[in-house]
């Protein structure tokens, strides 16, 4: 039986785990003998779309450059609403499954892998997503992944809830 198509599109702020579970999801789908590929805004950034910057002009142009593959791992901040949604308007029904890194601001600012909260919170980046631009939640994703207790779930554990959702659907 042929695999049915699909999008996983993973949203939420800078240091939530986004890159994190991308990777790992993108490992126990091969181990699985399925095909996924993996997009990352970090990795997009530095190449095919080193051109843009961080304006919301910039950010649109980001999410619109990327296709879906077969299935088709993406993992970007993607803080507008109207971006997400008209990525999910390509898709066929069921086939864009929004996963919300629900982390705090908090959390994310704490572990700030990159420092680059701390050059945000100083000014010397502008614009940075949840200080001072904004982050707009989804209102009906298809998978909600929270911290529990101020502790961000093993990559593991969201990979594993996501597995589920697929395999639940259809998709595996
Ligand atoms: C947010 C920024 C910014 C600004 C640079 N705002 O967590 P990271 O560091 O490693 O990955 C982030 C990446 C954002 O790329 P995306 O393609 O995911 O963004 S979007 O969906 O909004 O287009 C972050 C870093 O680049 N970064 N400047 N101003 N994140």
């Amino acid at each position: 039986l042929k695999q049915k198509g699909c999008v996983v599109w993973i949203t939420g702020l800078s240091g939530s785990g986004k890159s994190t579970l991308a990777c790992t999801l993108g490992r126990e789908l091969h181990t699985r003998g399925k095909l996924a590929y993996v997009l990352d805004g970090d990795n997009l950034r530095h190449g095919l779309n080193k051109d843009l910057g961080f304006a919301a002009e910039d950010r649109a142009e980001n999410i619109r450059r990327v296709d879906a593959g077969l299935v088709c791992i993406a993992s970007f901040i993607s803080p507008y609403r109207r971006d997400r949604e008209s990525c999910r308007a390509l898709l066929s029904d069921g086939s864009f499954i929004e996963v919300f890194l629900n982390m705090s601001l908090e959390l994310c600012e704490a572990r700030d892998p990159k420092g680059l909260y701390k050059l945000a919170r100083a000014g010397k980046i502008k614009g940075f997503t949840g200080i001072d631009d904004p982050y707009e939640a989804p209102l009906n994703c298809e998978i909600e992944i929270k911290e529990v207790d101020g502790v961000c779930p093993s990559p593991s554990d969201m990979a594993a809830q996501v597995i589920t959702y697929l395999e639940d659907k259809g998709f595996l």
